[in-house]
Parts: C-alpha cells; structure tokens; sequence
C-alpha cells in the first residue's frame, strides 16, 4: 500500500481545487462522490455515494434504464425477439453498437440480433396511444419469423403517455398460445441510470422465462454464467476454456446464449457471476427459489481466470475435474507469460485511470496488475455501494425514492423444484476452509490507498485529470475518446473494444497486453495538437465562474 505523504496532501488538494469550480450545493454532493481510497482492518473503506441522481447540466458518462435492459442485459440474445416500442432512435442506438457477438447453432437457426425492430412511434401515436401499432408489430413480426419469444422494450414516451406494455404482451399470448411474449417497464427516466433498467429485465427474465422447462443438457458439472455478455467475443474464448476443462457451461446471462438455455437455466448446480452489477438479483433469486449457489468470478486477467476456474472445480469438488482444470491452466499459461513477461519490461510502472460502467473499473485493474501498470484513478458510472465498498454493505444502502421505484420481488422457495445443491454440512466445511459464496469485494477493497474513486465522472472532472495527473492511459467509452485523445492521451474503449476483443481468459489476456503495449508506446498521440491550442476560436467562462 501507498503512504506516501506527499501524494496524500496533492490528492487532498486536488479534491478541493477541483470541487471549487462548482456552486456550492453542487460541491457538496460531488464531494460525497470523490473518494480517496484507504484501506483499513477488515476491508473496510471510505463511504462513497453511489446510484444516485446526476445534477442537471453536468455532462455525465451514464445511460437510460432502457439501455440497461434491452441494450445490455436482454440485447446478446439471439432468439428472443425484441420490439422496442418507442421512437426509432431508442431501437437504432442500442442495436448492436456494444460489439455483442453471437454464434448461431446452424447457419439456418434464428438469430434477431441482425434486425433493430422498432414500432417507430410518430406524434399521431404519441396523442392517441401506441398500442394498436405495437400489436400490429407482433403481428407482423410473428408473420415473419413466428419466434419462440418476444421481448416488448417500453421507452420514455411509452411510459408518459400510458401505454400498458404488459396488457398489450397478455393480449397477444393469448391470439398466439405457442409464443412466450413478455414487457418490460424499463422507460428510459425509470432510474438514476441504466442501473435500473438491469434490475427490471432481471426480474422479467426471472418470473417470465427461467424455470420453464426442466430438461438440463447433458454434463456432469453444469454451471450458468450470470452477467457476461460476449463483447468482442469475451464468451466464445471462455466458452472454450471451460470446455477444456470439462466443465459444462449450460447458459450464460446472456451472451451467445439462446431462449432454450435460459428456461432450462434453474437446472445446475451452481451460478457464477461475472458482472456483479448487472445480474446479481438473479442470482439472488434463483438461489432463493431453486436452492443453486452462487458466487463471484472474474474471467478478466489471466490469473483471475485461472482462480476462477480453480474455485469452480472445487465446487464440484472432483479430483479428476480439479486435475483436468490444472492442467489447461498450465498449457495456457506458457503462452501467456512468454507475451506478459516481453510486454510487462516496457509498461512496468505506466499510469492508468479507468473510468467504465459497473464492473469494467475494477475487473481490468487485474489485466493492468499484470503487466505492472498502476491504477491511479477508477471510477463506475452507475455502480451501487456495494459495487465500491464491497456486499458487505448492503444492509446499509439506504433504499430511496429512485430505488423504490423499481419493483423489488417476493421471491419463495419452489415447493417442488427447491434443492439444496449441497447439504448444509457441506456448505459449512467448505465455509469454514475458506470458500465464499454470495460473495463480492468491491472495487475499492481492492486498490491502493491514496487512489481516487470518482463515481459518475464528468467532462469537467476528467479535464481536471489529464491536466493535474497525465496518465499513460485512459480506459472508457466512446463518449469520452475523442475529448481525451485531444489532449495527447490514449484511450482505449473498454465497452465495445473499439475494434478488437476478445479481452477475457487467456487468449483474451495476450490480445490485451499486446494492444496496450502498442497504445502507450505510440508516439502519435504525444504530437497530436488540438487545434484550439494554436488559435483559440470561441473562449468562454463557466456561468458560476466567481
Ligand atoms: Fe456489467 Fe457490462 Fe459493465 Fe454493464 Fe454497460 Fe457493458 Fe459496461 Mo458498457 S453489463 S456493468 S451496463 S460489465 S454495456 S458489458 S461495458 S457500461 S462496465
């Protein structure tokens, strides 16, 4: 850990220099949001506030609920298909943007993922009501591809003019008895951010689809993946590892997964998270209802992915699969320190900030690690607290208007499909050896002291910090790449990939040592000039400006 004195006294003073420039009630809640990290006894870490709503007129990082749930949790799925009922805008800019890929069984099998279907609302619709459009919609959609299942996505007009998504959704299962057709009320304003969007497909995919068919693929060791979403292929080469392994991957929640894998998802014997933010009310649930237990991994970093595939085996707790898993961690692991070892000479030392969505921040600090580059600064657009400071803090998150708003489900155990996993004695012995389950750290438990932790960062901030820090790089979106490159520093997006991926297991760890290595050694980005720097052609004060 840091204790440099020094750095704490620059870190203090840039808080302060930085929350100057702001009227004062906004200052006092950026204050909340700004942490400096301290680690102290029993992993306890400063408060942050978190999930909570963006003051009009800052720039911010985030999303809408709809993007949280058509955008990225239900999106990756190729099978269902899904309507966004709304204007054309909402259906066109969360298609395919966020690089999810997707394999087909057969080249002939159904893949929706190709079409952005939209009911394109217009302003007659929007005075006299959308409904009959949308039924037209599943009218014609059923025409032409008669899918299994249909997803009906609600947008902010949907919500302030009253169409009711849900009836329409009844009224259309009921005229086709064969398709599984589902709402969800995920308007777009529903939440702080697209946070809440994720709490809602979570309980639609929950009361809607999982459970509906009790046939499990075949495979002695049968896992689901809740929260990995196959961004540049990520699923595909962990898809591959666990293979090797002899691990059956039954689904995953929800990249390159299909509608069949999610109904039959309630019949394993474990469920690992990977995005804790995006889908651990799933996991919650499905454990509270089915008895399957679940916890923490992270598929991100060669050692992380390693680990993980070491504590999914000894779950399963065979020797012959524990073996197994040993040694395609070993085969692997040639290749990875031959590019890591090459790489980590030139980057040891390099400076880094990230600043992605509500898991990203943290779950590449590990690849970083690796290659002996320091996270000086992360932050989360829309985590929680407990995405920050760890689980262990939930029974303290205070439940607000903004949260009220989404429904918290009543979830019971199944009177006939409830089965503990494991015997309570077992779960004991392996408690008491050290096995956690149900089981997140958070980000900041996990970084240094003296680090910043900026929670919803904006324009203005990330000037700020270019400025006062100079980092060899910067991960986040494409919102923020432009702006930064302009100041001579690289950035690489870290939720489409920009072009390349996949970043996760092993291969995926070569790819992304490789890409950095590149990235902070070109010289291009050090002769780029912003063409203001030369000849200013519009200057202008802050209006609060003192
Ligand atoms: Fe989970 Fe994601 Fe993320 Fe997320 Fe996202 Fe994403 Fe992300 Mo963009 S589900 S929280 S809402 S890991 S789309 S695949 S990259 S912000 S850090």
């Amino acid at each position: 850990m840091d204790h440099d004195e020094n750095m704490a006294v620059d870190t203090e003073e840039f808080k302060s220099e930085m929350l100057t420039r702001y009227p004062a009630k906004v200052a006092k809640k950026r204050k909340r949001q700004i942490v400096i990290n301290q680690v102290d006894s029993g992993e306890q870490v400063p408060e942050i506030l978190a999930n909570s709503r963006t003051i009009p007129g800052i720039l911010t990082m985030r999303g809408c609920s709809y993007a949280g749930c058509k955008g990225v949790v239900l999106g990756p799925t190729r099978d269902i298909l899904q309507i966004t009922h709304g204007p054309i805008g909402c259906g066109f800019y969360s298609w395919s943007t966020r690089r999810n890929q997707t394999r087909p069984e057969t080249p002939d099998s159904p893949n929706y993922m190709t079409y952005a279907m939209s009911t394109d609302l217009q302003e007659d619709e929007i005075i006299f009501g959308g409904e009959k459009k949308l039924k037209a919609a599943i009218d014609e959609a059923v025409a032409l591809f008669h899918p299994k299942a249909i997803g009906i996505f609600a947008t902010c007009p949907v919500g302030l003019i009253g169409d009711d998504v849900h009836a329409v959704a009844r009224e259309m299962e009921a005229k086709y008895p064969d398709i599984n057709i589902f709402g969800f009320s995920c308007e777009g304003y529903k939440g702080v951010s697209q946070s809440a969007g994720h709490h809602v497909a979570n309980n639609k995919v929950f009361t809607d689809v999982v459970g509906l068919d009790d046939t499990p693929k075949p495979g002695k060791f049968r896992f689901n993946i809740l929260g990995e979403y196959n961004i540049g292929g990520d699923a595909f080469e962990i898809e591959r590892i666990v293979a090797a392994c002899g691990i059956t991957l039954h689904s995953t929640f929800s990249g390159n997964s299909n509608y069949q894998e999610f109904i039959s998802a309630h019949t394993v014997d474990l469920n690992t998270v990977m995005c804790h933010r995006s889908i651990n009310y799933l996991a919650e649930m499905m454990e509270i209802k089915y008895g399957i237990p679940w916890f923490k991994v992270n598929f991100v970093g060669a050692d992380a992915t390693a680990k993980s595939l070491r504590k999914i085996a000894a779950f399963f707790g065979d020797k012959a699969l524990m073996e197994q898993t040993e040694k395609v961690i070993e085969a692997e692991m040639v290749a990875v320190r031959k590019v890591r070892d090459e790489v980590k000479a030139r980057c040891q030392g390099k400076k880094v900030m990230l600043f992605v969505g509500g898991s990203r921040a943290h779950h590449y600090q590990e690849l970083f690690d690796e290659m002996g580059m320091e996270t000086i600064a992360a932050g989360y657009e829309f985590a929680h607290r407990d995405d920050y400071e760890g689980r262990k803090v939930l029974p303290n998150i205070l439940v607000d208007a903004d949260s009220r708003n989404i429904e918290e489900l009543k979830v019971e155990k199944d009177p006939e499909r409830y089965k503990a996993r494991k015997s309570e004695e077992e779960m004991e012995k392996m408690k008491t050896e050290g096995f956690t389950f149900n089981d997140y750290r958070g980000m900041m438990t996990e970084m240094k002291d003296k680090a910043l932790i900026i929670d919803d960062l904006n324009h203005y901030e990330m000037e700020k910090l270019i400025e006062k820090y100079h980092p060899d790089v910067i991960c986040a979106g494409v919102k923020e790449k432009y702006v930064v490159q302009k100041q001579g520093i690289p950035l690489k997006q870290l939720h489409s990939y920009d072009y390349m991926g996949p970043y996760a297991g092993f291969v995926g760890a070569i790819n992304f040592y490789r890409e950095i290595d590149r990235l902070v050694h070109s010289k291009v980005f050090k002769l780029t000039k912003a063409p203001w720097q030369d000849s200013p052609e519009l200057t202008a004060n802050y209006g609060w400006t003192n």
